[in-house]
C-alpha cells in the first residue's frame, strides 16, 4: 500500500482522464464495496450468485469477501467490485447552502450589531415525527458534538416544542411567538411522510399568506439544501450540521432581507 502523501500527490493523475473513480488500494483502481442479503440459503451456488448480482450492478471483479448464514432462507454477503467506467467529476452539480460559518460570539455579535434585538427562533420535529435528538441537537443549551446550541446564544430567543407537533399548531405558536426563523425536523422518511409533511406545511403558510414572513429551515438524516428548496424551504441541513452552521445562515439570509427592504 503506498503512503497517502503519495496518494494525494497523485490526485491530479486520477482526475487527468476527467473520470473520477473509487479509490481503494491503488489510485484509479475503482474499488468498492457493497453489502447486501439475499433470500437464499448460504453455501457455493450463493456465493456465485452474489457475485452474479455485483457484476450486474456494473461492477467488474467481484469478490465475495464475507458471507453468513441470517437463518435457514437469508444470507448476508460483503462483496468488492471496480468500478472502472467512473464519473465526470466537471458535471457534478450540488446546491448547498454557502454562507462563511460564525461562532456563537461572532453571531451574537452580528445579531447585536444588525438588528439591534434578539432574534426570535421556533422549532420542533412536526407531525408524526417523535425524534427529538435532532432538533434538539440544534437548539438545546447544551448543543451536540461539541458545539453548543442555539439556547445559548445571548441574541438569539429559541422556542423548541418537542417532537409530534402539528403543523397547524406549529404556525399557530409561530405567531404568536413572533418568530423570525422556523426550524422544522424530519427524520423518519418512510413512505416520503417527510416531504409530505413539509409540503403540507408550506401550503398551510402559503394559504395563510405567512409564507413570506418566516425564513423556513428544515432538517434531518435524509434532507439536503436541495431537497428543501423543491419543498419551498428556504434551505436545509443534514447530518454534519450543527447550531453554528444554522446560526450563520439565517442571521446573514435575514441581514440580507433587511437590507434589500430598507434598501440599505
Ligand atoms: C433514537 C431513535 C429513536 C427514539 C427517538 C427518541 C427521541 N427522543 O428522539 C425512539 C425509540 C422513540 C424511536 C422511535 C421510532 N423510530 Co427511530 N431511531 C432512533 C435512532 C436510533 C437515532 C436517531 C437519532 O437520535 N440520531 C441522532 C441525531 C443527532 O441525528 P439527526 O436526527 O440526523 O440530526 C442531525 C442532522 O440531521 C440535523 N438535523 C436534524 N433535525 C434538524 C432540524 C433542523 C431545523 C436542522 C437545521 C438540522 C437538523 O442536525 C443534527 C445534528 O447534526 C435512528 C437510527 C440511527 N442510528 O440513526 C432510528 C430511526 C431514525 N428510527 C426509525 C424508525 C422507523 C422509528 C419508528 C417509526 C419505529 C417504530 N416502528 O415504532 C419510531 C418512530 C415513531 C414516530 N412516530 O416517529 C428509522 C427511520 C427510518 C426512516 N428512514 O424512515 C431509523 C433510521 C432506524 C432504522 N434504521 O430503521 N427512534
Amino acid at each position: 500500500m503506498r503512503s497517502c502523501m503519495n496518494q494525494r500527490g497523485n490526485q491530479d493523475d486520477a482526475m487527468a482522464g476527467d473520470r473520477l473513480r473509487p479509490y481503494g488500494d491503488t489510485m484509479n483502481d475503482g474499488r468498492v464495496q457493497v453489502s447486501f442479503t439475499l433470500p437464499i440459503p448460504d453455501g457455493d451456488r450463493a456465493v456465485e450468485a452474489a457475485k452474479e448480482i455485483v457484476l450486474s450492478m456494473g461492477l467488474t471483479n467481484p469478490v465475495v469477501a464475507w458471507h453468513e448464514s441470517l437463518d435457514k432462507d437469508f444470507t448476508f454477503f460483503v462483496a468488492y467490485g471496480s468500478h472502472e467506467k467512473g464519473i465526470d467529476y466537471s458535471k457534478v452539480k450540488v446546491q448547498s447552502v454557502d454562507v462563511p460559518v460564525m461562532s456563537m460570539e461572532e453571531t451574537d455579535r452580528m445579531i447585536r450589531e444588525r438588528f439591534g434585538r434578539k432574534l426570535r427562533v421556533i422549532g420542533a420535529s412536526t407531525g408524526t415525527d417523535a425524534h427529538t435528538v435532532g432538533i434538539d441537537a440544534i437548539m438545546n443549551m447544551k448543543g451536540y458534538a461539541g458545539h453548543y446550541g442555539l439556547e445559548r446564544y445571548e441574541m438569539i430567543d429559541a422556542l423548541n416544542l418537542g417532537s409530534q407537533v402539528l403543523n397547524e399548531d406549529f404556525i399557530r405558536e409561530a405567531v404568536a411567538f413572533d418568530a423570525d426563523v422556523l426550524l422544522v425536523s424530519q427524520t423518519v422518511t418512510q413512505k416520503d411522510v417527510h416531504i409530505n409533511n413539509i409540503t403540507q406545511l408550506v401550503e398551510l403558510l402559503e394559504a395563510e399568506s405567512l409564507r413570506a414572513r418566516f425564513l423556513l429551515i428544515i432538517g434531518g438524516p435524509r434532507v439536503t439544501h436541495e431537497l428543501a428548496k423543491e419543498l419551498g424551504c428556504d434551505a436545509g441541513f443534514g447530518p454534519g450540521k450543527y447550531a453554528d452552521d444554522v446560526a450563520s445562515y439565517f442571521v446573514t439570509e435575514l441581514d440580507k432581507r433587511r437590507e434589500s427592504n430598507t434598501g440599505r
